[in-house]
């Protein structure tokens, strides 16, 4: 009889389907995945698919940006109720509000905020590329970053330029403490700690590598050193250890867990390519406004 990995691989050529899934998602969905990367990663694996259907392992923001760039294709979200933490649906009015205010102002916007954000902001950003993003902007304008204030303070740090930060945050990621660092060092002496730049300023200056999870995942590959503490969600893991046989990986802290992020499982996948559902369809006039941001961002090496 047929196993379920083996239904999705005959599922995926029947639909010629591709399956993109983000760096934090379950292993055994990591490895049926066709790529798997950072969420910068996955928007150009979509903008450059030429499969008919999409099917997007991850949180909806990032499935949303699957269809804005391709929309000409199928996107499916076998998780169809992961969203992400980071903010609430107060964001959409608190954005046109802040417009209204700054009407000067550009507006970046993270690249898991929902398409009707997208669609207000000049461009978008991940966490691969915030400090390039922001680099790239005229000096004599204010920039809004919105929504994550550590990632903003990151990009703020890097490209020495003040910006009006949004008071969102990752809660996953800005749950490390310095607490969690400092004993993790005192277990691990000899592992560097390799962080995201969604955690919190004191908690980065215990960093020894700060960067996205490609660039976390790259740096560990390359290093001489053999032994790291992580500080990011777990799931990058998978790839870690894949990537990097003989290292040895520590995680920082138990609490490095996104719950949206483990929504997704085989059976929604091969279930999500059996009957074609649950599509994300991006509204048209929201489509081609967000698809603006969103180029904008893709032309900019992270
Ligand atoms: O926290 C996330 O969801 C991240 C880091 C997404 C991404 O890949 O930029
Ligand atoms: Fe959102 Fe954080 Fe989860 Fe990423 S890890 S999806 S930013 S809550």
């Amino acid at each position: 009889m047929e196993d379920i990995v083996e239904e999705i691989l005959r599922l995926k050529r029947e639909r010629n389907a591709v399956i993109l899934a983000h760096v934090y998602q379950p292993e055994e969905i990591q490895e049926i995945a066709d790529f798997t990367g950072d969420s910068f990663a996955l928007s150009r694996q979509a903008a450059a698919t030429d499969a008919d259907t999409i099917v997007f392992c991850g949180v909806r923001f990032m499935a949303e940006t699957a269809n804005i760039l391709s929309p000409d294709k199928v996107t499916l979200l076998p998780a169809a109720d992961a969203g992400c933490q980071m903010f609430t649906d107060a964001l959409e009015g608190q954005v046109r509000q802040a417009r209204a205010d700054h009407p000067d102002a550009l507006i970046v916007s993270y690249v898991n905020t929902p398409a009707s954000v997208k669609a207000m902001s000049d461009i978008c950003c991940t966490s691969s590329n915030a400090a390039a993003v922001v680099g790239s902007l005229p000096e004599d304008k204010d920039v809004i970053f919105i929504p994550d204030q550590n990632l903003g303070g990151w990009a703020e740090e890097q490209c020495e330029r003040p910006l009006l930060k949004w008071r969102g945050g990752c809660p996953i990621h800005a749950s490390l403490t310095v607490n969690d660092i400092r004993l993790a060092r005192i277990k691990y002496p000899q592992a560097l700690v390799l962080m995201h730049p969604e955690c919190r300023p004191e908690v980065r200056e215990l960093a020894d590598y700060i960067g996205s999870t490609s660039g976390i995942i790259n740096y560990a590959a390359k290093s001489e050193a053999t032994e790291f503490i992580i500080a990011t969600e777990e799931g990058v893991l998978y790839e870690l250890t894949e990537r990097c046989p003989g290292k040895e990986f520590h995680l920082a802290s138990r609490h490095l867990l996104c719950p949206n992020m483990k929504k997704t499982t085989l059976v929604k996948v091969r279930d999500a390519l059996a009957t074609m559902e649950p599509r994300v369809v991006v509204p048209p006039e929201i489509r081609e406004r967000s698809a603006a941001a969103l180029t904008k961002m893709l032309s900019i090496k992270g």
